[in-house]
C-alpha cells in the first residue's frame, strides 16, 4: 500500500521537485498540495504549485494556505522572500504549463484536517517543505489530527547551521512561532534540517543523468537545477545546489536513503541572536524526552536515483497518456 502524504509547499525549486518525487514514485499517494507563503508571496507560491501539479500530470487536490506566519513579521525580500534564490516567480527558469485544475475552495488548514479526519488513524503523512504556519494551524483548528497522523515529516531546521541567519534555517526562521507549536506537540515530527539536505547536492554527473532520461520534464528538471544553482552558487558560494524539499519525500519512500537519530528538538523563539533555530539535544543534556526523529546520513546515490526513477516514470506514463489520447 503507498504511503499518503499531504505536500505542504511553497515552490520553490527544491519544492517543485519534491512534488515531481512524489508523484512519479509507486510507494506515495500524494492525495493533497497545499500552499504557503515563503519562498515568495502565496499568490505566487500557490500559481507555482498549481503549474507543477499540471506539468506532472497530478490528481492531488489543491489548496491555498496562510498568507503571513502567526505572530512575526513576514520576512520580506531584503532579508529573504528567497527572490535571490528562486527568482521574482518563486520558480524562475524554464516556462512551465498554465494550471489545467482549480483551486479548491477550503484554506489549506482546513483541507489538512478534513483529509486527516476522513481517513484512517496513522494513514495520513504530512510533509512540510515550507513555513509551519499552515501545519500550526490545522493543529489549532483540529487537535484531533495530532493522533490521527503517522507522523509528519519536515523540511526545516538543522542542528550545525542555519542558513537565513547563522543560527536559523529559512523554513523555520520565516514563522517560529509556527514551529515552536509543531515541533512540541505530541506527534512524531521527523526533521530533514540542513545538515542532511547538504548533501543532497546536484552535482554535474547528477545533472547530466537527469538530462539523458531525454522527456520534457527531464529537461525541465535539469534547467531547474541550473536556475537553483546559479543563484547557489552566488548568493552562497556553494558549487552545487541542494535539493532540500525532495528529503522530506525521500524519507517517507525509503527510510534507508534518510538515516535518523533520536533527538529532544525545540524551537528558540526568545533568543535576540538564535530566533528561529531548532536546538537539538542527542545526548539528553536537557533531561527532556527525546520527542523527534533527526535526519543525519544521506545515501546519497540512492536518493538521485529515485529522483531519476519518479521522471522516468512519469515520462512513461505521459508518453502512455498522448498515445492512447
Ligand atoms: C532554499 C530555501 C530558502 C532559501 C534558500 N537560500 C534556499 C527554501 C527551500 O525551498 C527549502 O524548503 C528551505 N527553504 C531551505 O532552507
Ligand atoms: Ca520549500
Amino acid at each position: 500500500m503507498p504511503r499518503k502524504i499531504i505536500l505542504d509547499v511553497d515552490p520553490g525549486h527544491d519544492d517543485a521537485i519534491a512534488i515531481v518525487l512524489a508523484e512519479g514514485n509507486p510507494e506515495i499517494d500524494l492525495v493533497a498540495i497545499t500552499s504557503v507563503a515563503g519562498n515568495q508571496t502565496l499568490p505566487k507560491v500557490t500559481y507555482n504549485a498549481m503549474r507543477v501539479a499540471t506539468l506532472v500530470g497530478s490528481q492531488a487536490t489543491i489548496a491555498r494556505g496562510a498568507e503571513f506566519p502567526l505572530m512575526r513579521k513576514q520576512l520580506t525580500d531584503h532579508d529573504i522572500i528567497a527572490g535571490s534564490v528562486h527568482g521574482v516567480s518563486g520558480l524562475d527558469g524554464p516556462v512551465l504549463p498554465e494550471p489545467s485544475m482549480e483551486l479548491d475552495p477550503r484554506h489549506a488548514a482546513q483541507l489538512i484536517v478534513d483529509v486527516v479526519m476522513e481517513h484512517e488513524p496513522q494513514e495520513i503523512t504530512l510533509v512540510p517543505t515550507g513555513p509551519l504556519t499552515n501545519i500550526a494551524l490545522a493543529m489549532r483548528l483540529e487537535p484531533k489530527i495530532v493522533e490521527r497522523v503517522r507522523g509528519v515529516v519536515l523540511m526545516g531546521g538543522g542542528y550545525t547551521q542555519g542558513n537565513a541567519t547563522p543560527a536559523a534555517e529559512f523554513n523555520i526562521l520565516a514563522d517560529p512561532e509556527a514551529a515552536a507549536a509543531v515541533f512540541a506537540a505530541e506527534w512524531q515530527v521527523t526533521m530533514v534540517g540542513l545538515d542532511l539536505t547538504h548533501q543532497a547536492v546536484a552535482t554535474p554527473e547528477v545533472k547530466e543523468r537527469i538530462r539523458a532520461i531525454g522527456t520534457p520534464l527531464s529537461q525541465t528538471v535539469a534547467e531547474w537545477l541550473d536556475f537553483f544553482g546559479g543563484t547557489y552558487s552566488s548568493v552562497w558560494k556553494m558549487p552545487y545546489p541542494p535539493i532540500h524539499d525532495a528529503c522530506a519525500v525521500a524519507r517517507v519512500i525509503n527510510p534507508d536513503v534518510v538515516h535518523v537519530e533520536e533527538a529532544f528538538v525545540v524551537v528558540e523563539t526568545q533568543g535576540k541572536w538564535t530566533y528561529g533555530e531548532t536546538v537539538t539535544d542527542f545526548l539528553g543534556a536537557f533531561g527532556e524526552p527525546f520527542n523527534n526523529l533527526v535526519a543525519t546520513k544521506l545515501h546519497f546515490e540512492g536518493f538521485w536515483d529515485l529522483i531519476v526513477d519518479a521522471i522516468t516514470r512519469i515520462g512513461e506514463r505521459q508518453a502512455q497518456q498522448s498515445t492512447s489520447a
